[in-house]
């Protein structure tokens, strides 16, 4: 279980970077330096380095300190063949942005914002990065009254439309992924899951170039089911990026490591990532990236054996995975719960209206059937934990 640079896995340098402040405690670790974590994850075997602005070039650095800074980055890149995956700004930390970015009620600060996105963009593409990712953390708000949201999505949608021409104009090899959040750290916050961000990518002028980064713990944080919001932005095209970790049920947002949430979902997640494709193949190409929390009790050791534990799990449940889709058992149940037959379109080609309404329908044998459903999980469980054949 070794991960290797095939297995494309990638992490934010705010993921092991990260010193453990919460709304209750001080940091718990020393700041780590970008070059250190570059070198770190190559160690481990990670393919990517994904950044915010802020991550790697503190707010309001002087352009000397900027060129010094992005230099050494690129040295450790060199150094160690770890790409640049994506990239994405903090429109969140400063408190210019408490009120929002994009659709802060303050018009000073929407040009604000736009104008810290463009240069992060041009610092993404100089870095060779082929997602940018936009999560608005603080797009939303506490009051009903304080917030007119249909003029807030014309915002919104005005900012990508014009951070898009803006990456076009430039000729940059970059498309843009929306990352939904139902809450934290606003009350509620704007194109708050996937399904409320796919029914709004469609009205952007340049909706082809924009698609979705889902995060594991933010559809759960809503209760949602993963795996489905997964499938479903597959189904409209429009999985750009994937954000893993893990998260036990609907409370604040945990960033576990992958797997040490839901683990059954994560089990059936990688499986569609990775075998969900015709013939098995896989249905996502990009980065398998990590936006996790080393957990606030550990120390710098911890860190770096949550960073392997991440990709470690991922690559079990993918063995997992290709095990059970290979039982013979497994292909017999999803018979048995006629899985292949949802395939089959309902009506025949060319049926008229007439000759569905005289076909005589059994109903109650129909509905004697039963649907073989929990033999077919019994035996993702049994594989989950080694026991499949
Ligand atoms: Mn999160």
């Amino acid at each position: 279980m070794t991960p290797q640079k095939s297995d494309r896995f990638a992490f934010g340098l705010w993921t092991v970077g990260w010193q453990a402040r919460d709304p209750f405690g001080d940091a718990t670790r020393d700041w780590l330096d970008p070059v250190e974590i570059v070198h770190r994850l190559a160690e481990l075997g990670a393919y990517g380095v994904t950044f915010h602005d802020d991550d790697l070039i503190p707010f309001g650095s002087s352009d000397a300190d900027r060129g010094l800074i992005v230099d050494r980055f690129r040295k450790a890149l060199d150094e160690t063949g770890v790409v640049v995956t994506t990239a994405t700004t903090n429109l969140f930390t400063h408190p210019v942005f408490k009120e929002g970015a994009f659709t802060a009620n303050d018009r000073d600060v929407r040009r604000f914002a736009l104008k810290k996105v463009m240069r992060n963009l041009d610092l993404a593409a100089e870095l060779g990065a082929k997602t940018y990712v936009f999560w608005g953390g603080r797009e939303g708000s506490e009051s009903d009254a304080a917030k007119d949201v249909r003029a807030a999505l014309d915002r919104f949608r005005e900012a990508l439309d014009f951070l898009a021409q803006y990456t076009k104009d430039q000729g940059y090899d970059i498309r843009f992924a929306l990352e939904p959040k139902p809450n934290e750290p606003r009350g509620d916050i704007l194109l708050p899951t996937v399904g409320h961000a796919l029914a709004f990518i469609s009205t952007l002028e340049h909706h082809e170039m924009v698609g979705l980064n889902p995060e594991v713990g933010h559809e759960q944080m809503a209760g949602l089911n993963f795996v489905h919001g997964i499938a479903q932005a597959l189904w409209h095209g429009k999985l750009f990026h994937i954000d893993l970790n893990g998260q036990r049920g609907v409370k604040y947002d945990q960033d576990l490591v992958f797997g040490h949430g839901d683990l059954l979902n994560s089990f059936f997640l990688v499986d569609l990532l990775e075998f969900g494709g015709p013939d098995g193949t896989e249905t996502y190409s990009g980065p398998r990236h990590f936006d996790y929390k080393p957990l606030r009790t550990e120390d710098t050791d911890g860190v770096w054996a949550s960073a392997a534990a991440n990709m470690t799990t991922y690559l079990l449940l993918k063995e997992r995975a290709k095990a059970w889709r290979a039982d013979p058992r497994v292909a017999e149940a999803l018979a048995a719960s006629k899985v292949g037959e949802l395939s089959l379109p309902t009506l025949n080609p060319g049926e008229s209206y007439d000759a569905l309404r005289s076909e005589p329908s059994d109903v109650d044998a129909i509905a004697a059937r039963g649907a073989a459903v929990v033999a077919l999980n019994q035996l993702a469980v049994e594989h989950l934990l080694g026991a499949g054949k």
